[in-house]
């Protein structure tokens, strides 16, 4: 995908209050043409846009690095500085970011237009980084700009793959996975820091040295040791306050070939080595919430941990020079189990280099470390192997057990009962011996969150009760949000200059100012606004499907959007199958009172997840038939857009009308599309699950479509034996997939889809035909409800007005003052 955010004429993408300065334009348009001649080597004679992209960006870099140097020096003041540790940040693209940031983007507009080059294209040349999966990447991306915007001094730190998310290709209506390769072509918004480079060894064994009081050390002797070589890409804030860096590390063999080898004739076998070390930083793993428990995906997630905490801890040191003074001066969050390894490898660096007491180095600690936990799920909670925790990091597993037995030994002297001994230890005994890495995090963390209140809740009732039982004041909630200069000012140029006209230039300063929209949504001539906004963003749309799928749809349809990652529990299946429903009910009465929809999905399914894969053939064989039935005309659409990443995104969430937010309650952690698409004023229909929740008490009940069991009525209905008592399945429901069953939608295989039917009529895990009834008679009340355009659009202002809270600075703010105690601004 090359498309981008849709983006009008330069008049509505101005959101800026100060008026345009011709005189920063020639400054900018003199600094571009310095970064291509001496940055990029060419002439505006030879310049191909990618050239230009380049230069604009390394003329953007430069403003950035001066902020840098000023954050840095302020920073390094004795202030708290917050280390962000994640596996993931998906990124996206960083010109307009940092341009809309920077206020540059209409500065930056007129300089390229006096050398005869359009922005807009530039911006749709930069590859998405792509370092992330999902919502957790993402996540971690937003908290960057928003720390950044509220001047908290923070690191993020990360690996830079080198390959990130896979592309999707869709043939024939079946996904297939292409490696992306987003530094093909240079990184312009990276520096290399061949001065900070760490060892970070692996395997080996430990020896009992006498230190030089009498006492006895642990040495690990790592058999082998790599070097993790810092990337630096920086982040700048709202109106370029502050700066910060997100710090992603490259793995490097420390010998770069085996000249031995070489000179003995084998010349590929003296680069292996040298292949097998560098792999730790060569590709994202592509799972989502399942674990893929590989040994090269534990050798990543304690490298980059390692690098990063010994990072910290010679900054610390440098900076100020006592090491007992860590908790008061750093709080490290770790973005999920991935980094939960730094539990004990910050007991290995205080204890055996800083030679610190236990006691002493348990209590930094714990005082330093923070968990974020995203998942309940039990088969995405990471549990290692103890033989493999043994063989690749022998003195962290010493480490653990010792961490275990002050964890457990009090219980032991109080006598508590076994099973709950059992189920609070880090180790697992049931199914061969395993380190349960979540419980690892808990114990060694000051604060652990959830990431929406009901996730919260059913974290402290479910996978963390006995811990919680023990540390009952641990677990916080920290409900997740989004950046708003992004998800609106950015995404949607045109609704962004619509409220900063109704409501001033503050409301691009603090999210909480939408609430002012309220009193214009029963206002006919705000509504008309509103609504040409979106009609606009729908018509770039309707471009952008034709272009990548073919398919003509009507730009005046309900636009019905479906974009995630493809999982069962997020329900991609019960949508589609109510799709099928309604083109059944359609072709029995083509004369009834349609309300025209245009079903959109979007989504990648994990390389491996073959049932995932065949959601997504099944959105497209019902997709070619319903899109080609002459019956259906603009009744009913179906498209899947390949290849969804962040530009997608941006380019679909302005034209949705509606949001499906479907999950089976009590999975979806938060979610936080169901935020980004509120914000643009799409009504969701969904589950009360994750933040759900909370949207529906912000919006209001009667601006949100909400459907189906909730998280108690199917923990309850589990725990009386599931399917046993599974109540007779609707006929609207049968008949859907009967017409699957009999090859409707696949003639040439009719047994295709057999395996998607048959969970969904036995076992139903994902309760989607418990939940059918209930999901199409909301559907049919949108259905009337868009019938009553003066009802909708209220409902529609009402969503952009009042999901103020869930901007990420509301989230950051909490973080700063309750788990991290920085000051924020
Ligand atoms: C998501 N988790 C949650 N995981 O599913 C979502 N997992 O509800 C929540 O809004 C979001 O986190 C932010 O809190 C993920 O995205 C992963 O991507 C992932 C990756 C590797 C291993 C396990």
């Amino acid at each position: 995908f090359s498309g981008g955010p849709p983006v009008q004429d330069s008049e509505q993408i101005s959101l800026s209050s100060s008026a345009l300065d011709s005189k920063d334009s020639l400054v900018f348009r003199k600094a571009i043409l310095a970064k291509l001649t001496y940055g990029v080597g060419t002439n505006p004679a030879h310049a191909t846009d990618h050239d230009w992209f380049v230069a604009t960006s390394l003329a953007v870099r430069d403003r950035v690095m001066d902020r840098w140097m000023a954050s840095r020096a302020m920073d390094q003041a004795v202030r708290k500085q917050v280390c962000y540790l994640s596996l993931e940040f998906l990124i996206g693209r960083l010109l307009p970011d940092t341009l809309n940031n920077l206020r540059l983007t209409e500065v930056a507009r007129e300089a390229l237009a006096g050398l005869d080059v359009d922005l807009d294209r530039l911006r749709a040349i930069e590859p998405d980084a792509a370092l992330g999966n999902g919502g957790l990447g993402r996540l971690a991306a937003c908290f960057m700009e928003s720390m950044a915007s509220l001047e908290v001094p923070a690191y993020g730190y990360g690996i830079r793959y080198e390959h990130g998310l896979f592309r999707q290709v869709i043939t024939d209506g079946r996904q297939h996975e292409v490696p992306e390769d987003w530094l093909a072509r240079s990184n312009p918004w990276e520096f290399e820091r061949p001065d900070l480079i760490y060892p970070v060894g692996f395997g080996g064994h430990i020896e009992e040295v006498r230190a030089s009081g009498g006492a006895t050390i642990s040495v690990w002797k790592a058999a082998e040791t790599i070097q993790a070589v810092a990337y630096d890409t920086h982040i700048v804030g709202w109106r370029g306050r502050h700066v910060n860096a997100l710090r992603l590390w490259s793995a490097r063999a420390t010998e770069p070939l085996r000249l031995d080898v070489f000179n003995s004739g084998d010349h590929i076998g003296a680069l292996a080595e040298r292949a097998r070390v560098e792999a730790i930083s060569r590709v994202l793993y592509p799972g989502d919430a399942s674990e893929a428990g590989q040994e090269l995906r534990l050798r990543q997630e304690f490298f980059f941990t390692s690098a990063s905490l010994q990072d910290l801890l010679a900054r610390h040191m440098r900076l100020h020079g006592d090491i007992r003074t860590l908790p008061d001066l750093a709080a490290i969050q770790l973005n999920d189990t991935h980094p939960a390894i730094a539990v004990a490898e910050l007991m290995r660096l205080l204890v055996d280099e800083h030679h610190l007491a236990w006691e002493d180095a348990w209590a930094i600690t714990t005082g330093t470390l923070n968990y974020t936990n995203h998942t309940l799920m039990p088969e995405a909670l990471e549990r290692w192997p103890v033989a493999l925790i043994e063989r690749l990091l022998p003195r962290h597993l010493q480490i653990i057990y010792r961490i275990n037995w002050h964890h457990l030994e009090p219980l032991a002297r109080r006598s508590a009962d076994v099973e709950f001994v059992k189920a609070v230890s880090m180790i697992d005994e049931d199914h061969g011996r395993h380190v349960r890495m979540g419980h690892l995090a808990f114990v060694g963390a000051h604060k652990v969150n959830g990431v929406s209140g009901l996730h919260t809740d059913l974290m402290r009732q479910t996978v963390f009760r006995d811990l919680h039982a023990l540390y009952p004041n641990r677990i916080v909630n920290k409900t997740n949000g989004i950046t708003f200069r992004r998800w609106l000012h950015q995404a949607n140029p045109g609704l962004a200059r619509l409220l900063v006209g109704e409501l001033g230039d503050g409301v691009l300063d603090d999210a909480g100012a939408l609430i002012g929209l309220e009193r214009f949504s029963d206002d006919p001539a705000f509504q008309e606004h509103f609504r040409n906004q979106r009609a606009a963003a729908k018509a770039n749309l309707v471009q952008t499907v034709a272009e990548h799928t073919g398919v003509p749809i009507d730009p005046g349809a309900l636009f019905d959007v479906q974009i995630k990652r493809i999982h069962e529990y997020k329900r991609q299946l019960l949508n589609i199958l109510e799709a099928v429903a309604l083109y059944d009910a359609i072709r029995a009465e083509p004369e009834r009172d349609w309300v025209p929809r245009v079903k959109i999905f979007a989504g990648k399914a994990a390389a491996g997840y073959d049932r995932a894969k065949l959601i997504i053939k099944l959105i497209n064989d019902v997709a070619q038939v319903v899109n080609s039935d002459p019956v259906m005309a603009d009744r009913l659409k179906i498209v899947f857009l390949p290849n969804y990443n962040v530009s997608l995104a941006e380019a679909i969430i302005p034209s949705a009308d509606l949001s499906e937010q479907i999950s089976t309650a009590g999975m979806e952690a938060s979610g936080t599309g169901n935020m980004k698409l509120a914000l643009n004023g799409a009504l969701t229909i969904g589950t009360l699950d994750g933040a759900n929740v909370e949207i529906r008490e912000c919006v209001g009940a009667e601006n949100i479509f909400i459907f189906g069991l909730t998280a108690e009525e199917i923990a309850a209905h589990r725990r009386h034996g599931g399917h046993r008592d599974q109540p007779h399945m609707s006929p609207r429901l049968e008949r859907a997939l009967n017409l699957i069953r009999t090859g409707t939608f696949s003639p040439e295989e009719p047994n295709r889809f057999d395996s998607l039917i048959h969970a969904v009529s036995s076992d139903d895990p994902f309760m989607v035909a418990a939940d059918f009834e209930s999901y199409w008679a909301a559907q049919r009340q949108v259905d009337e409800l868009w019938r009553s355009p003066f009802a909708w659009w209220r409902a529609s202002v009402l969503n952009t007005a009042r999901v103020g809270w869930f901007s990420a600075d509301r989230t950051i703010r909490e973080y700063a003052s309750d788990i991290w105690k920085v000051r924020v601004q």
